[in-house]
């Protein structure tokens, strides 16, 4: 390709992207962008269409040095299934780097009659078009007019839908969820927060995410996965969505839609579904950077039980190490014996500990761990001479294992066992593995070999910046230059694999992602600030990690950098503990946090806000537990159950669903004590109270949000949610897990309503491929004018209750219950008899029933063979 149509690649995409249809070019323009690869051969059959295609240089332009064509192309196009379209292009003649691991191996299926058939013709320019046939828009067209360039380390194409699109995805970032126009850089980076406005090319963070979701004026959507790891540049126009990579290969993989969450699906199905989460680890966490010593830890410890606050784990950052050396313990301010003493009486209380582990490994001498790694070699080899590359970190010159070396594996799950018997911990912080490097490259070398000097294109950043010499050289001669923004996914498939040895759901927090991290880890956002806009913009990162399947995921409570305050962190406290990762995280030098550190607003908000959580803990759990099954996301944009009403979409921050019942208005401002809040068009109810809310003409209503107090948090008609009586009392969730059972019923417009719960022992990493799980569908619905049925029916049992878990199902509790309940009978395949609730509640005015029933007349449900129907008579 030619030095100016490189050259222009970048421009020419940005400028159409003012100008929606209108390109903004004269004809001869766009002509001389013709894309320069010719078809010179095309098989098609059932499976796809095999390419081959010739570089045919424009006459009128000169090739650069610097820009390393790649004249044969081998192309193919393969009908993954009814939904997906997978894209291939790449050197015809030499190996090209391809991203490994990412994505489960697959079968394809074939094409169905939801896309067109891509028509390729001999003698043209190449050019490829993908329709949905449901709609007959274009999901898919490389345009033969439009830039395209394969060159060595500068490979550029755009899907050019010609219609207008909004577009969200393409992490990570701090960035509005619909992502301005623009172009937004792609490279695993240590960078606290910048935001990202589109015209800011080098405010990339910690993971690289090639995904897009698009959403066309009709609301239809699609989504696009450009499968490659080098440092790329992503621009969003008004209409394409283009990329510009340093290297790899072409692997794009088409999601043909038709609504945002069937795109989010069809990605989940590709990338595979997160793993499990254990029932601890959606309770609540307590961390800080800055602790003193074991001592400070302690007695935050202890003033969780002083407050009665419940707390399910303590975290410990670089702090507690010895010099910053990952898997030691800092003989001064964490002396072995009182760190010991410390975490057992944890354990004991039914708390958790999780430490921080670095990815930097001190280069020391007299260091068994580095020492360790050394024989056989398991770290990145320096670009100079065959010996470890090294950076700076936290405990200064370091070393960085090498994911891609067969023996990282062995390496790392030794370390996590010898520093298990240090420290009893239960899960792992993966922090700095972008890998992150205090300097550029070596220390007492140049930055590197490869550098901005050298390369044809670079994306936003020196990919060198904070980076280990991306010369550097893995297992197999694999460079750093491709590989860099997979080192937190290798960490962390590693990590996994020490969980995995114990049959223990990993809880594993990683800072660095890339595509199919969610397998493995939950991951959280990374340093934001203690400001209200970051409180919107958590919002706004947790409805990415979600859609790139990394659903276990939150932002640090109350914010990390920075001081915050109490009205800040009460908010924060109501939003945060509906993350689905709930953790307090603060900067050292920032001002305390904890929930007792200001005043009775925050301490009594936080009580509540931490409660709730655990009330809704079975309902997280059961959420999580069905993305694990079948993909999707619990913590999502309302915009997607509701795909048709645009508001939703434009006010993405003010309002998020959990599960398919449960809609949340967080308060995102100072000084307020309530809001004219947006719904979407429903029955909702005040899932606190049963109040049936009344929206106005314009879907609105105005909820109180007094401090302290509650998060608003609404049921919709039709649905039932589980919760846990004992949030009242529980300090943990394993108390939690022997609470009894309050179902929450909110009945929809012809007195119907469903929900489910899944029972496993929230531990072991096979419940879920071992059917070791319970799963209950509770359906309640309208029979005649004076009966209503609530059926319990468990769909699988593979999960027996330990003594005392879930005991009964305490409390019915009935939304939109227009009529009192006079009588109640039960039938099981046993047995059917009369219940005799301690009361049948009825609140014309709220129209609430509540049938109270107790202990002595339990309801034993969860993990019952059979049915239960249970009759309410009016
Ligand atoms: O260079 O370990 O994002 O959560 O507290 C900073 C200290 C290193 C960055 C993490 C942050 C953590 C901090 N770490």
């Amino acid at each position: 390709m030619a030095k100016t149509k490189v050259a222009f690649l970048c421009l020419v995409l940005l400028s159409f992207s003012y100008a929606s249809n209108d390109y903004g070019f004269s004809e001869e323009e766009v002509s001389a962008f013709t894309n320069p690869y010719v078809v010179t051969s095309v098989v098609s059959n059932t499976g796809g269409v095999t390419v081959q295609a010739q570089y045919q240089a424009p006459a009128d332009l000169e090739t650069p040095a610097s820009e390393q064509i790649i004249t044969n192309l081998a192309i193919t196009i393969q009908y993954d299934n009814p939904y997906r379209v997978r894209f291939t292009m790449t050197d015809a003649n030499n190996a090209r780097w391809q991203v490994p691991n990412a994505i489960p191996s697959y079968t394809p299926s074939g094409a169905g009659s939801f896309y067109s058939l891509a028509p390729i013709v001999v003698g043209q320019p190449l050019s490829i078009k993908i329709t949905r046939t449901t709609d007959n828009k274009v999901v898919f067209f490389l345009n033969p007019s439009q830039p395209f360039g394969y060159n060595n380390q500068d490979i550029g194409f755009a899907n050019w839908l010609g219609y207008p699109i909004k577009v969200m995805g393409l992490g990570e970032r701090i960035s509005s969820f619909v992502l301005a126009q623009g172009s937004y850089t792609l490279y695993a980076r240590d960078r606290g927060s910048p935001i990202d406005t589109g015209d800011t090319p080098d405010s990339n963070m910690y993971s690289s995410q090639p995904f897009y979701l698009a959403v066309d004026n009709q609301l239809a959507a699609h989504g696009g996965l450009f499968l490659n790891s080098n440092a790329m540049t992503a621009f969003v126009g008004s209409n394409f969505v283009g990329f510009r990579t340093t290297g790899g290969i072409i692997d794009f993989f088409l999601f043909i839609g038709p609504q945002p969450a069937d795109v989010i699906n069809q990605y989940h199905d590709l990338i595979g579904y997160p793993t499990l989460v254990p029932w601890w680890g959606l309770g609540w966490h307590q961390c800080r950077y800055g602790f003193q010593n074991i001592s400070v830890v302690s007695s935050v410890t202890t003033s969780y039980t002083t407050y009665n606050l419940p707390l399910d784990a303590m975290w410990i950052d670089i702090d507690y190490m010895n010099q910053y050396q990952d898997f030691t313990l800092d003989p001064v301010n964490f002396p072995q014996a009182s760190f010991t003493t410390w975490v057992t009486n944890l354990k004991a209380a039914n708390k958790h500990f999780v430490p921080i582990v670095d990815a930097g490994i001190a280069q020391s001498a007299g260091y068994s761990v580095y020492n360790s790694g050394l024989n056989p070699n398991v770290y990145i080899t320096s670009a100079y001479k065959n010996v470890p590359t090294t950076g700076v970190v936290w405990p200064g010159v370091s070393v960085f294992v090498d994911w891609f070396n067969p023996n990282a594996n062995a390496f790392w799950t030794g370390q996590l066992t010898k520093f298990n018997t240090l420290t009893s911990f239960s899960g792992i912080w993966i922090d700095m593995n972008e890998a992150s490097n205090f300097v550029n490259g070596e220390p007492g070398h140049p930055p590197s070999q490869i550098t901005n000097l050298t390369m044809p294109y670079t994306p936003g950043q020196d990919v060198n910046d904070n980076s280990i010499d991306v010369a550097s050289i893995h297992y197999g001669g694999i460079l750093e230059y491709n590989v860099h923004s997979l080192f937190g996914f290798g960490e962390t498939m590693a990590t996994y694999q020490y969980f995995k040895g114990l049959n223990l759901r990993p809880f594993i927090i990683t800072r660095s992602s890339f595509v199919g991290t969610g397998r493995y880890a939950g991951k959280w956002t990374g340093d934001n600030f203690s400001q209200w806009s970051f409180l919107a913009y958590s919002i706004t990162g947790l409805f990415d990690l979600g859609m790139f399947g990394i659903p276990f995921a939150g932002a640090d409570i109350c914010g990390f950098q920075g001081n915050t305050n109490e009205e800040l962190c009460s908010r924060w406290m109501q939003l945060g503990t509906l993350y689905p990762f709930s953790r307090n995280h603060n900067a050292k030098g920032s001002v305390d946090q904890y929930p007792w550190s200001f005043g009775s607003t925050l301490l009594q908000t936080s009580n509540i806000a931490i409660r709730t959580k655990y009330s809704l803990l079975l309902h997280f759990a059961t959420g999580m537990f069905r993305v694990s099954l079948m993909g999707g996301m619990h913590f999502r944009p309302a915009f997607f159950d509701y795909p048709n009403d645009i508001n939703l979409l434009n006010n993405a921050t003010s309002h998020f669903m959990l599960g398919e019942g449960l809609i949340v208005h967080p308060c995102l401002w100072p000084g307020v004590t309530g809001s004219t809040s947006y719904f979407p068009y429903d029955l909702w109810y005040d899932f606190y109270q049963g109040t049936y809310m009344q929206l106005n003409y314009y879907n609105s209503a105005y909820l109180n949000m007094t401090l302290p107090g509650p998060i608003p948090i609404h049921i919709k008609g039709g649905y039932i949610v589980p919760t846990l009586d004992n949030s009242n009392t529980a300090l943990d969730t394993i108390s939690l897990r022997k609470s009894p059972i309050t179902l929450v019923v909110a009945l929809n417009g012809a007195f119907q309503a469903d929900g489910h719960a899944v029972f496993d022992d929230g531990l072991s990493i096979n419940s879920l491929s071992g059917n070791l799980y319970t799963m209950i569908n509770y359906h309640y619905q309208y029979v005649n004018a004076t009966t209503d049925t609530l059926i319990i029916q468990p769909t699988i049992s593979g999960y027996t209750r330990a003594n005392g878990e879930f005991p009964y199902i305490s409390n019915i509790i009935i939304y939109g219950c227009v009529e009192g309940i006079r009588n109640v009978f039960y039938t099981t395949t046993a047995f059917s008899g009369q219940l005799n609730p301690v009361f049948l509640l009825w609140n014309p005015n709220t129209s609430v029933c509540k049938i109270i029933l107790s202990s002595s007349r339990q309801l034993v449900l969860p993990d019952m063979a059979g049915q239960l129907t249970i009759n309410f008579y009016l």
